[in-house]
């Protein structure tokens, strides 16, 4: 049977939350912002609700940018620890509604996927009610909204749920995938970041229809072996990545504030190193080895950015852990201009160390 894949994403859900604890702000734009231990100032809008977007305000966007946008917005702090109380009764009844514990993937605060092959035999009309249902329940229990994608993967399912926003449905039949994905540019297609985005339109390439066309030995010789296979595979709508949790036991990081917001490569990569102690401390102990490391920046506008690679094989290795981490913090460095505010390193894809001696144990 072929696969029958549902994505979920809150709408404006930050700030849907604070419209529902608060119905005084219905009908008014509705800014939620981080603020920086430097004040008001310093923060950055974390999300607005669409009366607000209208008005041109943007997540990222310094808050008093966004003030500025719209002087008679409601400005509100965010509250972290409370969206996640929100985000764990919304996960449970998305859970609940897939085929089973384990055909369900978080992947943030607001979204997740869904495998629902056997719920719906395959068939897409089922398959969208089965959408309207978890949109009603959602509404019933936690009485803020959600737009659904339906598709063959996760792929499709990913874009169709942005494709009707907010309070949106979107089902793509595999017969449709194609067509729904030819006329987009490639900046829309899930994965696609800033520079790969810049890469293809240098090679000429701006809808996914024309990635789709192109040569895939000429997209391998740019961007390597996997990424140009995975790049003519994406603009075609194949994707065959299955839907599975990623448990926190699967991975091993750590992740810390640098002193102050910087570029500093001293700081950074002293800081980095710091990290790296913790977690081949952490994947001593536990007898692990690892198959890839994952580096995660979150720079001064509260943007976050990670860079992963796939080893060869897995390790247990802190010389090849550092080797990689230290070259993705570097083409950090490279590609931006903002500052970091944060880092992270990370590794996963753990396998347990067999009776076979490590590098560590000599
Ligand atoms: P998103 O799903 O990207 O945005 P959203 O749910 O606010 O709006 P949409 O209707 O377009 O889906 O992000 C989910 C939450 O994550 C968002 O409510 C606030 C938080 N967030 C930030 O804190 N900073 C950011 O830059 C972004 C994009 C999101
Ligand atoms: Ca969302």
């Amino acid at each position: 049977m072929e696969r029958v894949i549902i994505h979920v994403d809150m709408d404006y859900f930050y700030a849907a939350i604070e419209e529902r604890e608060d119905p005084s702000l219905k009908g008014k734009a509705v800014v939620v912002c981080m603020y920086s231990n430097r004040g008001e100032s310093g923060g950055a809008v974390s999300t607005s609700n669409y009366i607000a977007r209208e008005a041109g305000i943007r997540s990222a966007m310094p808050c008093k940018l966004a003030r500025s946008k719209d002087p008679d917005a409601v400005f509100l702090p965010v509250r972290k620890p409370f969206y996640e109380d929100v985000s764990a009764n919304v996960m449970e009844i998305l859970r609940s509604n897939a085929d089973s514990e384990e055909a369900f993937e978080k992947i943030s605060i607001d979204e997740a996927f869904l495998d629902i092959t056997e719920s719906c035999k395959g068939d897409y009309e089922t398959a969208k009610e089965i959408g309207l249902r978890i949109k009603e329940e959602v509404k019933e229990k936690e009485r803020i909204t959600c737009s659904v994608g339906i598709g063959p993967n996760k792929l499709i399912a990913k874009m169709a749920s942005s494709f009707r926003k907010p309070d949106g449905i979107t089902v793509i039949g595999p017969e449709d995938a194609e067509g729904f994905l030819k006329p987009m540019p490639v900046k829309k297609l899930w994965g696609i970041g800033k520079v790969t985005e810049d890469k293809l339109s240098e090679m000429g390439i701006s809808t996914v229809e024309e990635l789709a066309a192109f040569d895939v030995m000429e997209l391998i010789s740019t961007f390597g072996k996997n990424k140009g296979m995975w790049l003519k595979q994406a603009a075609s709508g194949i994707d065959d990545s299955p839907v599975k949790e990623r448990t926190a036991t699967d991975q091993i990081g750590r992740m810390a504030s640098l002193k102050h917001d910087s570029r500093n490569e001293n700081m950074i990569f002293s800081l980095l190193e710091e990290l790296m102690d913790d977690v081949m401390e952490k994947v001593r102990t536990r007898k692990v080895s690892f198959r890839s490391v994952t580096v995660t920046v979150i720079f001064s506008n509260f943007k976050t950015s990670t860079k992963s690679r796939t080893l060869n094989h897995a390790v247990n290795d802190r010389d090849i852990l550092s080797q990689n981490a230290r070259e993705m913090m570097s083409q950090f460095l490279e590609e931006s201009e903002i500052n970091f505010r944060r880092i992270g390193v990370r590794v996963d894809n753990l396998h347990e160390n067999t009776g076979q001696k490590s590098l560590f144990d000599f």
